[in-house]
């Protein structure tokens, strides 16, 4: 039986919003990469595990493949595009539509210089006629040679299971990589920076979120279980800061009572979130604070 074991790595890439997060978690199950209607939200690769008696997938959450405005923006497409080299099937998530514009055509390319199996995943079929599916798969059936198509809805979990088997078809056996119990790789710290800014990008309008990042300044147990963390906020205007700092402080209360509940959650302990807003002019074309945030060109 653990000879027909099957294990193997499988990126999720798409333009920005498209759904990709949003299928990852309910793929394995847990929310470990954050999402909201606003595109660019993810900004870094994030790795989740799913194990069954077939095997494991070891998921690569990646950042939306747009038009880069600055550095921060550059970095995140690499981040995305450079996941096609490393695994071994590609889910490229769209919209539920006939209209290919030039962000898919783009992702097309790219795609058609790779020998790695794509699956065409249709994301929010929830929100389409059935009868309009196939029109969609008509659509993009010719823009690249594709192993699968599935349309799907992550979010009322409609075929869900499909992308999984068919997901299984395609990867190697072999052993595993992680044990069965493992989730995510990724370190708490940054879980909980992700979740902060989630909060942040949900309760802010317009440009403020695409302009902030959230640093973990201390994060500490105390003997009876409780852990203490201090977080800040940074954007790039003073008159942002205002914003989310809000009228005598409200709008950062309610970032950090929200962060917090899901941040106990998840660690299944007390915790006492403070939280910090600060600016920094222009980070997201600046090399060193990048760096400083957790984007660094270096790590791709
Ligand atoms: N109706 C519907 N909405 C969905 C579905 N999947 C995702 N969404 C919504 O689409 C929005 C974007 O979801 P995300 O998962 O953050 O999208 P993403 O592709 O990861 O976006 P980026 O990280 O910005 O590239 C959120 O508001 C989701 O709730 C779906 O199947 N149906
Ligand atoms: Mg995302």
């Amino acid at each position: 039986m653990q000879d027909n074991l099957k294990s193997g790595f499988v990126t999720l890439i798409g333009r920005p919003n498209v759904g990709k997060s949003t299928l990852m978690n309910h793929l394995i199950g847990q929310k470990i990469a954050i999402t909201s209607d606003k595109p660019q939200t993810t900004r870094n690769r994030i790795q989740t595990v799913y194990t069954d008696e077939r095997g494991q997938i070891i998921f690569l959450d990646t950042p939306g493949i747009h038009k880069a405005k600055n550095k921060l923006g550059e970095y995140m497409v690499s981040v995305a595009e450079h996941t096609l080299k490393e695994v071994d099937v590609i889910l490229w998530l769209v919209e539920p539509s006939t209209f290919i514009g030039a962000g898919e055509r783009h992702i097309a390319e790219q795609l058609n210089k790779v020998k790695t199996p794509v699956m065409l995943v249709i994301n929010k079929i929830d929100t389409v006629k059935r009868e309009e599916i196939l029109t969609f798969i008509a659509a993009y059936k010719d823009i690249c040679k594709f192993a699968e198509i599935i349309p799907v809805s992550a979010l009322k979990e409609i075929n869900i299971e499909d992308v999984k088997d068919c997901i299984f078809k395609y990867l190697p056996c072999g052993p595993q990589f992680y044990d069965e119990d493992t989730v995510t790789d990724q370190p708490m710290r940054q879980i909980a920076a992700e979740l902060i800014r989630e909060k942040a990008l949900r309760m802010l309008d317009d440009e403020i979120p695409h302009g902030i990042a959230v640093v973990i300044d201390q994060m500490k147990e105390r003997p009876n279980g409780l852990i203490d963390i201090d977080a800040t906020i940074v954007c790039e205007r003073e008159s942002h800061k205002g914003i989310i700092i809000g009228k005598n402080g409200g709008k950062l209360k309610k970032i950090g009572t929200s962060a917090r509940t899901e941040i106990q959650n998840l660690m299944d302990t007390q915790v006492n979130l403070k939280l910090w807003v600060k600016v920094r002019k222009e980070w997201r074309d600046s090399d060193l604070y990048m760096k400083n945030y957790g984007y660094n060109p270096k790590d791709i």
